[in-house]
């Protein structure tokens, strides 16, 4: 038996839990968890990364004995190091405008077609690659880069490393020669010196003297990456995942880059999974939306409430493309959603309940576009949908993503990233999990998964047409 301690960040809220892990076990209780959020200074939007290290040490400290650690985040973000070791500035979140223009400057020089070929990625404003070009008169000072989970690894135990899942994020990652892409990063003014040497997932990175000498272990550091870890997919299905949370991450588990014009066309990532994987899949908007709604409004404690509403509501009534970019900076959705309903001449709901019927039948509306595109790039038939993390709370999302994709929707587990966390630290140290089929088949027999079946009630293809006005 192995007990350790995730800490899995996200942009909304982190956590820290303690996880056991043994033949036929596989149970995770959460010891900590405190909100997290972007943090408006001067004009920028930071992290409040030190809060962050604050709160993981404390949770790790409150988790009680233990035999390793692992942290997973979002992925994208970053700290710069001086030749010290000192951090240079604080880390900005990546809905900071600062990236703004930016994707259109790079492409003038390469090609998306050619970063594509590259790096497999989706082009979104904030990849990494793009935010280290808006800061490029500053990156003289800087020895070194370091994602978020990398760079809290480095304050507990010293060392210095990029863990793959979450490298393969930045748009610097050669998804094909698993290496940094240096030339690339050269040619638009990024030095390869920031660059840290590559850690697989599962290897032991060093030990942190602040907490007795733990073992620290990379994990899928994105937190998508150790999502899909916990996805409880039984052998040979043909399944799709949808990862929820402040984004709907949709798509399919492939064993190599698909990296055709469809797939660029269709703006599909292809992200580095644990033991070589990859995550064929695209950013849609997410519960985002919705959480932000609720801070405009100044109820988050309302949310039950209004999905108990909503789900009375009359469906598909007013839809919008939630993953239209006016929905990625904080501010008033419910202003914006007025906006996009008019701008396709739709009438805008009216009373919160609508509102959040809205914005549930648009994302499952969203995750149905995701996912048929994912079966037809792929050319892989999709016959069920994994719906894992926060999402799979909402009952109205579950079933509405039944209803808009036609596959049964199977839901659960809630805290999918901090499972697969667990799972991968303790096959590094010593369980017997060879590989993900086992981590999967242990996700199976022990956590609890809903099953959704669609209902065929109402035409998906018909508001899909709706937003194109
Ligand atoms: C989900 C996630 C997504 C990534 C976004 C920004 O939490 O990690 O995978 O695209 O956050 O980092």
């Amino acid at each position: 038996m192995k007990r350790v301690a995730a800490v899995d960040l996200g942009a909304s809220s982190g956590r820290v839990v303690a996880g056991s892990v043994g033949p036929g076990v596989l149970s995770a209780e959460e010891v900590r968890r405190f909100p997290n959020g972007g943090v408006r200074a001067g004009p920028s939007l930071y992290w409040d990364i030190l809060g962050l290290y604050r709160e993981t040490l404390a949770g790790i400290r409150e988790a009680g004995r233990l035999d390793g650690i692992g942290i997973d985040s979002w992925a994208v973000d970053y700290g710069l190091l001086d030749e010290r070791g000192a951090l240079l500035g604080n880390p900005v979140c990546y809905r900071d405008p600062r990236t703004d223009g930016v994707p259109e400057s790079v492409s003038a020089r390469v090609s998306d077609r050619e970063l594509y070929d590259v790096t497999g990625l989706q082009r979104l404003p904030f990849n990494t690659l793009y935010q280290l070009v808006s800061e490029r008169g500053r990156l003289d000072a800087a020895s070194t880069m370091l994602l978020i989970p990398d760079l809290l690894n480095y304050w507990l135990t010293g060392t210095i490393g990029a863990e793959r899942t979450n490298a393969s994020t930045t748009q610097l990652y050669d998804v094909r020669a698993r290496a940094w892409a240096t030339s690339l990063a050269s040619r638009v003014g990024i030095p390869p010196r920031l660059l840290p040497p590559l850690r697989d997932p599962g290897t032991v990175v060093g030990t942190a003297a602040e907490l007795g000498g733990l073992p620290v272990v990379a994990v899928g550091s994105h937190d998508t990456a150790s999502a899909v870890v916990a996805v409880p997919a039984g052998p040979g299905a043909n399944f799709a995942y949808i990862s929820t949370g402040t984004w709907s991450l949709a798509g399919l588990e492939l064993p190599a880059p698909e990296l055709s014009d469809e797939a660029l066309a269709a703006n599909f990532t292809n992200e580095g999974g644990v033991d070589g994987t990859i995550r064929f899949l695209r950013n849609v908007m997410g519960l985002w939306v919705l959480s932000e709604t609720l801070r405009t409004w100044s109820c988050p404690q309302d949310l039950p409430a209004l999905l108990a509403a909503a789900a009375s509501a009359p469906a598909l009534a007013a839809v919008v493309d939630i993953d239209a970019p006016a929905f990625l900076p904080p501010g008033d959705m419910p202003a914006r959603l007025v906006a996009a309903c008019r701008a396709t001449g739709q009438r805008p709901p009216s009373g919160r309940a609508a509102v959040v019927r809205c914005i549930v039948d648009s994302l499952a509306l969203a995750h149905r576009r995701a996912i048929q595109a994912a079966a037809r790039v792929s050319g892989r038939p999709v016959d069920v949908i994994h719906l894992v993390g926060g999402g799979a709370r909402n009952e109205l999302l579950c079933q509405s993503t039944a209803d808009a994709c036609g596959v049964p929707v199977l839901a659960g587990p809630v805290e999918a990233a901090a499972l697969g966390n667990v799972l991968v630290q303790a096959r590094a140290l010593g369980e017997d999990l060879p590989d993900l089929a086992a981590m999967r088949a242990l996700v199976r027999q022990t956590q609890e998964i809903r099953r959704y079946e669609p209902s065929g009630s109402a035409d998906w293809a018909a508001a899909e047409a709706r937003l194109h006005g």
